[in-house]
């Protein structure tokens, strides 16, 4: 396998982004981010692609921020602040999501926490496997949910179910996701991959005027704000960031201890 952060492939009009950092369970580190906005602005521009899937390889789809190259950010003499961390790479990835006028997919491949599970909940359409998992994780670590989550989240499934997710950072399974409507469909593992091309296909095929369109006529319907939402967001992230939760639960993650958050 390629050495490359991200992968591509094209089958027809379909094209396939692979987010390759599998011993990492696909984490994102800025090269991996930086990767996937060049490959969607790519995408955006080639009118043979009619359809993009975002994917993992390994076992899972990402598992958000890696967290090891979050703390030597945070140690680097020349850090950024979370706020700013999340302009440059975040909240650029899921606008440019919500923008391509084309139908971006989302195959969920076993895990997707954090901005991983961001990152899909920005896509327009969501098939996993059914033994796909999803957890935010945000609230172990302190912050809240972020990339947009804190919008499309409740969005997609209503505010109590949303804060619900949000503030327990509870694993679900493919059939939970499915039931609280926030995968489309869910389909047999092994055959992940190929129903995925399948689904993308469907969307390949029909008008690309009238698919651009649809989109941005659903985006102004339900996220007429959202660019000016994750401002908000990224606020609210640097809020949390300021306390001392973020490194504790960060430092629990990595030592494999449960983190503790003093009372306030
Ligand atoms: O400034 C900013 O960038 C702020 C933006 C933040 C955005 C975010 O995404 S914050 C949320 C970050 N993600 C998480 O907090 C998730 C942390 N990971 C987990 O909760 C669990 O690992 C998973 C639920 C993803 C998977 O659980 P499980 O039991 O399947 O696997 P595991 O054993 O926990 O993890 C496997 C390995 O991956 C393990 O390493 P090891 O022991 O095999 O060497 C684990 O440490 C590593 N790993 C998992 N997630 C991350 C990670 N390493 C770095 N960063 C991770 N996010």
């Amino acid at each position: 396998m390629s050495d490359s952060v991200l992968l591509q492939a094209r089958q027809g009009g379909v094209l396939t982004l692979t987010l390759n950092r599998p011993e990492k369970l696909n984490a994102f580190n800025d090269a991996l981010v930086h990767a996937l906005i060049a490959g969607l602005e790519g995408a955006a521009t080639d009118s043979s692609v009619r359809a993009i899937v975002i994917r993992g390889a390994g076992r899972g789809f990402s598992a958000g921020q890696d967290l090891e190259v979050f703390v030597e950010r945070r140690n680097s003499p020349n850090k950024i602040s979370v706020a700013e961390h999340l302009r440059e790479t975040y909240n650029k990835l899921v606008t440019l999501i919500r923008e391509i006028d084309k139908p971006v997919i989302a195959s969920l491949n076993g895990i997707a926490a954090g901005v991983g599970l961001s990152t899909a909940l920005a896509c327009d359409l969501r098939i996993a496997a059914d033994n796909a998992v999803l957890t935010l994780g945000f609230s172990k670590i302190g912050l809240i949910p972020d990339g947009g989550a804190s919008l499309m989240l409740p969005t997609l499934i209503g505010l109590g179910r949303g804060l619900e997710l949000a503030w327990s950072s509870d694993r679900i399974d493919a059939a939970e996701a499915h039931r609280l409507g926030l995968v489309n469909t869910v389909v047999p593992a092994a055959e992940l991959e190929e129903r995925t091309l399948a689904y993308a296909d469907r969307f390949a095929s029909v008008s690309p005027v009238a698919v651009g369109l649809t989109k941005r006529a659903f985006n102004a319907s339900v996220l007429p704000n959202f660019t000016a939402w994750l401002e908000a967001e990224a606020t609210f992230q640097e809020e949390a960031a300021a306390g001392p939760d973020l490194m504790e639960g960060v430092t629990a993650f990595l030592q494999k201890r449960a983190p503790a958050f003093a009372a306030r």
